[in-house]
């Protein structure tokens, strides 16, 4: 299919509850939308940068950057026959994976639309339903956390991930713990200690953790091997794993027993799958991460976890947890099952529908370039 025409649409929409992590609080989620147009179809793809370079060195401004100066001149008018095409194209560009992610993810959508597969079927995946739980934010005190927690058990989620950071790790877990002492749970620092807080750490060896995810600086792999050394829980590596490479890197010095794949972290589907087929070679479970995406995002995102090596339930809750109603820019939304599952959807791509209104409605910035 020859690319004919890129949109790229900068939005923002208001988030259900404000997400606190170490690195910060987001009350409004920005993100880039993606849509790459070709004979008839539009195929989309979600950029999950931020405001600001809190969780990657990317942002909004770079990915636009990039995008428009780089990636959409690399493929507008060009002959696309699979995502690999993409791939071969964009490999001049370093860095910069969450802008790489969005084009080659839309090109995924377009394609399989042309085939008549959903995206999971393309990508190989064979479940029907994924299982998932939801990522807690930190809250202003530990009562707070502990009625977020007890609303997210009641809604039916089986599996609960914890924020932490110095001040707000221990005591808060052990209390959750001592609430549910069976419940299924880990939980994510971002980066927020060094290998000084080695003792704190090795303190949550008691709460029968599923994991503890990236606890030391985004780009570090050296201290998380000497971390895992001392630990019983499975280390797993969220920020510092960038592309197949870094995965590679992660598992042969021991950095991490467990990796969070996320499409946008990782630079697309193409490399989200391979570091996935590097777990299934080592041995190493996966499961998918989540950056607060819009239905868009979120499609591509149970497409991908539906692949069988993605054996922890991933960070992809239901679709109001994230964004009032009506505000998604896309539809259906997705609804939690009662074994703690989302369906992968059956129709051809994404198999969710872009509502071109809600897109308007949130959105700051538009381009639209032609080949
Ligand atoms: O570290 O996993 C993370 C959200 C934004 C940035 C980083 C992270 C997260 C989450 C939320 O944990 C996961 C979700 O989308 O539900
Ligand atoms: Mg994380």
């Amino acid at each position: 299919m020859k690319i004919e025409r890129i949109e790229l649409h900068h939005i923002e929409l208001p988030l259900a509850h404000p997400f606190e992590t170490s690195f910060g609080r987001e009350v409004n989620r920005p993100c880039i939308l993606v849509t790459v147009h070709a004979e008839g179809l539009a195929g989309w793809g979600e950029c999950v940068a931020g405001d600001g370079p809190w969780y990657s060195y990317e942002t909004i401004e770079t990915a636009w950057h990039v995008l428009h100066d780089f990636l959409i001149p690399a493929v507008l008018g060009q002959e696309v026959t699979s995502p690999a095409d993409v791939v071969a194209r964009f490999r001049p560009v370093k860095g910069h994976p969450m802008a790489r992610a969005a084009l080659e993810n839309a090109v995924w959508d377009l394609l399989a639309q042309a085939q008549g597969v959903s995206l999971s079927e393309m990508l190989g995946g064979q479940a029907e339903r994924v299982r998932v739980g939801v990522s807690v934010g930190i809250e202003p005190t530990l009562d707070q956390l502990l009625a977020r927690v007890a609303q997210h058990v009641n809604e039916g989620y089986g599996r609960i991930k914890l924020k932490i950071k110095p001040g707000w790790d221990v005591d808060v877990v052990r209390a959750v713990r001592e609430r549910w002492p069976d419940l299924p749970l880990q939980v994510d620092a971002n980066c927020a200690y060094t290998l000084a807080d080695a003792p704190t750490l090795r303190e949550l060896d008691q709460f029968d953790l599923l994991l503890i995810e990236q606890p030391f600086h985004h780009d570090d792999i050296v201290d998380h091997a000497k971390l895992q050394a001392q630990l019983r829980t499975p280390v797993c590596l969220d920020e510092s794993i960038h592309s197949p490479e870094h995965a590679r890197w992660a598992l042969d010095i021991g950095a991490c027993r467990i990796i969070n794949i996320k499409v946008g972290r990782v630079g697309g589907l193409t490399a989200a799958r391979q570091i996935h087929d590097l777990g299934v070679e080592r041995g190493v479970p996966v499961w998918c991460g989540g950056m607060l995406e819009t239905n868009v995002g979120r499609a591509a995102n149970v497409a991908v976890a539906a692949l069988p090596n993605f054996a922890l339930p991933g960070d992809i809750s239901a679709s109001i947890r994230y964004y009032p109603e009506g505000k998604d820019v896309a539809e259906p939304n997705f609804t939690l099952n009662e074994d703690s599952t989302l369906s992968v959807p059956t129709g051809p791509g994404l198999g969710v529908r872009v509502l071109p209104a809600r897109v308007c409605a949130a959105r700051l910035q538009h381009l639209s370039q032609s080949g």
